[in-house]
């Protein structure tokens, strides 16, 4: 039945499978993969002072209070004759695209106002959350100045997010961008984004399939219209939760047709 592995994708669906895919970006050094391990807890990806070091992408999934996120560990964003990390920036800008979360690493020490601005604009979407992450805050030297100020007065213009200050020394910054990331993401859901409405779809087709082979074995059964309408009102009602429309009796044709009851 159609319905029935419609259901079953969702339930495999890459959210629920695989965790919301939160990619980590940013220049060589920014300080990604350290990031990526003091997350997992994990030396997972080779952390060193040598810019490219991170080549491929590194993924690895990661539970936040019953959230699952799917961290994946980029190579740096820079223009590259290396062939094998030209590729791997390449898989970058792929990543960046399919991510529900953005986390764009910039180390304050090292950085330029101008590329960051250029990255940002580049990678910001309407169906992206998109974080601003200032590593390195243990190196941080100098107090607030131009550079801040220019910074938060062009995300604030975009509707970015503020800059979320970490240290991978300081494991009290890492819980707080976690719970940040959960805050995110959960507030995400709520709004209706696709990983809740995935869910809500999922259980909303599951009581559609219930109900349906409520109607089939009826059907078989030869019961009477009238119990077999509370059947069909019922996976309706179930549909229309995802549709927000399927109300009319004109709609239980398109029903039968396109769900293939009795197959
Ligand atoms: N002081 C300091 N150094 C860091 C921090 N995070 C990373 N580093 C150092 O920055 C360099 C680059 O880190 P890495 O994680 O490999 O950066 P990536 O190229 O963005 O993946 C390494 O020498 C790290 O030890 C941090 O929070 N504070
Ligand atoms: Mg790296």
């Amino acid at each position: 039945m159609k319905i029935k592995s419609l259901a079953d994708s969702f339930a495999y669906g890459s959210v629920i499978k695989k965790g919301v895919p939160v990619a980590i970006i940013g220049k060589p050094n920014a300080g990604k993969s350290s990031l990526l391990n003091a997350l997992l807890n994990d030396n997972r990806a080779i952390v060193s002072s040598i810019a490219g070091t991170t080549r491929d992408t590194i993924e690895d999934t990661l539970t936040i209070k019953g959230i699952q996120f799917r961290f994946i560990d980029t190579a740096g964003l820079r223009e590259t004759t290396d062939e094998i990390e030209a590729v791997g920036v390449a898989k970058t800008k792929e990543k960046a695209l399919k991510a529900k979360v953005l986390l764009y690493l910039y180390d304050r020490n090292d950085a330029n106002l101008n590329e960051i601005i250029k990255d940002i604009n580049e990678f910001r979407r309407d169906d992206l959350i998109l974080i601003p992450v200032e590593s390195k805050v243990d190196l941080n030297k100098n107090a607030a100045n131009e550079f801040d100020s220019a910074l938060t007065k062009e995300l604030n213009s975009k509707k970015i997010l503020q800059p979320i200050k970490i240290s991978t020394f300081d494991k009290i910054s890492i819980e707080s961008l976690k719970k940040f990331l959960f805050n995110q993401v959960s507030q995400m859901a709520s709004n209706q984004d696709v990983i809740i409405t995935n869910i809500r779809h999922y259980d909303a087709l599951q009581n559609v399939l219930k109900a349906i082979l409520n109607i089939k074995n009826g059907l078989d059964q030869k019961i009477s219209g009238d119990l077999l309408s509370v059947d069909i009102n019922e996976a309706l009602m179930h549909l229309g939760e995802i549709t927000g429309e399927i109300t009319t009796e004109d709609l239980l044709g398109n029903v039968f047709a396109n769900f293939c009851i009795g197959k």
